[in-house]
């Protein structure tokens, strides 16, 4: 029996590497799980506040963001769809495992970086200023770890830059566990579950990940983008001046995001889709992945502008959904307190 939990940051409207990278796998695996396994998405409204958000928006993009996970297809009667902030047990195991981290652990996260450097709008992790980073930021992996430990999840579907992530949650599992002795282990070891396609770059700078709070909005084609944005966007991707295509990660970054993207929306591999196009230029790959992006992401777009505007039936696919979660992650607070001493 698993237990699948997963989140996204209500940053704004999901991307196409967030839906390709994470929300196309959540989907995925509600068709195929097993009756008996738990499947819990949420959205991670506490890890938003790590960067600066403006109140109103960050309230609307709350909703928006529900109405994108029903858009794509979660059904919030098989999956337990809810708001993090609506379950105070993730803020209370998140400060019971701060206080079992090593400082030391949490330096060694490469994403605090990145997601600095991208807001700071630095062109290298490097030229971020550390005195900026305020503790949030510095130790929101932890809370990471919470979310998933607090349901005892078994199984973590998230995109590749947040591997890292899981091996300090299933490191800070072990150590309470250890530290905290029972008839028998208390969290189990979740595992990372990859997605089939792999990290989607930035379309002006592919050597960053496409990310929802780079300044530069061409960067990144959004789940609500229309067929002309998409065309636009994806014209205008950075690429190389080489002849011909071919599927070169570390040498043509550009060109390989777009086979990446083309593979990710036919259900195909990027070097086999790469030897249908090595006598072809940019322009015919381009108009090739606008087309298979639009095809990918006009039902979600619909159904997306469909239900966004339902408030109230959104707000009670919120409180439902947080009220299941309340039951799962209460019994594993009654265990940790207990172990603890605090009960
Ligand atoms: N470019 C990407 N390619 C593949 N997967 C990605 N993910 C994010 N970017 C890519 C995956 O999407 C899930 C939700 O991400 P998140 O919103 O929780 O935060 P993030 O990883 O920090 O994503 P963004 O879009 O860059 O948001 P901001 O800009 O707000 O930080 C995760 O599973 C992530 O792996």
């Amino acid at each position: 029996k698993r237990v699948i939990f997963s989140g996204i940051q209500p940053t704004g409207v999901p991307h196409l590497g967030n839906y390709l990278g994470a929300l196309s796998n959540w989907v995925k695996l509600q068709k195929t799980a097993d009756p008996d396994d738990t499947l819990l998405f949420s959205i991670v409204g506490w890890h938003a506040l790590t960067l600066p958000q403006d109140p109103a928006v960050l309230r609307s993009a709350r909703d928006d963001m529900l109405a994108v996970l029903l858009a794509i297809g979660l059904d919030p009667e098989r999956s337990v769809l809810f708001h993090q902030d609506h379950n105070l047990h993730h803020v209370e195991l998140c400060w019971i495992l701060n206080c079992l981290t090593p400082v030391g652990k949490l330096r060694r996260m490469t994403t605090w970086k990145s997601r600095l450097a991208t807001s700071r709008n630095a062109t290298s992790e490097a030229e971020v200023d550390e005195s900026l980073l305020n503790s949030g930021l510095f130790t929101y992996p932890v809370l990471q770890a919470a979310d998933v430990l607090v349901y005892r999840a078994t199984h973590v579907p998230v995109g590749e830059d947040q591997q890292q992530h899981i091996e300090l949650t299933r490191d800070l599992a072990e150590i309470f566990n250890r530290t905290f002795k029972g008839q028998k282990p208390l969290f189990p070891l979740p595992i990372y579950v990859n997605a089939p396609s792999k990290r989607i770059l930035s379309l002006r700078d592919p050597t960053s990940k496409m990310s929802k709070s780079s300044p530069d909005t061409a960067s990144r084609i959004l789940l609500s983008d229309t067929a002309s944005q998409i065309k636009s966007k994806i014209r205008a991707a950075v690429t190389d001046s080489i002849p011909g295509i071919t599927y070169d990660p570390i040498s043509r970054p550009g060109t390989s995001n777009l086979l990446t993207i083309l593979a990710a929306c036919t259900g195909s591999n990027a070097q086999d889709v790469a030897g249908k196009y090595i006598s072809k230029g940019h322009g015919q790959l381009k108009n090739d992945v606008a087309d298979a992006v639009e095809e990918l992401l006009k039902g979600p777009r619909s159904e997306f502008e469909r239900i966004r505007h339902e408030k109230a039936f959104l707000d009670e696919v919120a409180r439902k959904g947080a009220s299941k979660a309340i039951v799962y992650s209460g019994a594993t607070m009654e265990d940790v307190k207990r172990r603890i001493g605090l009960s």
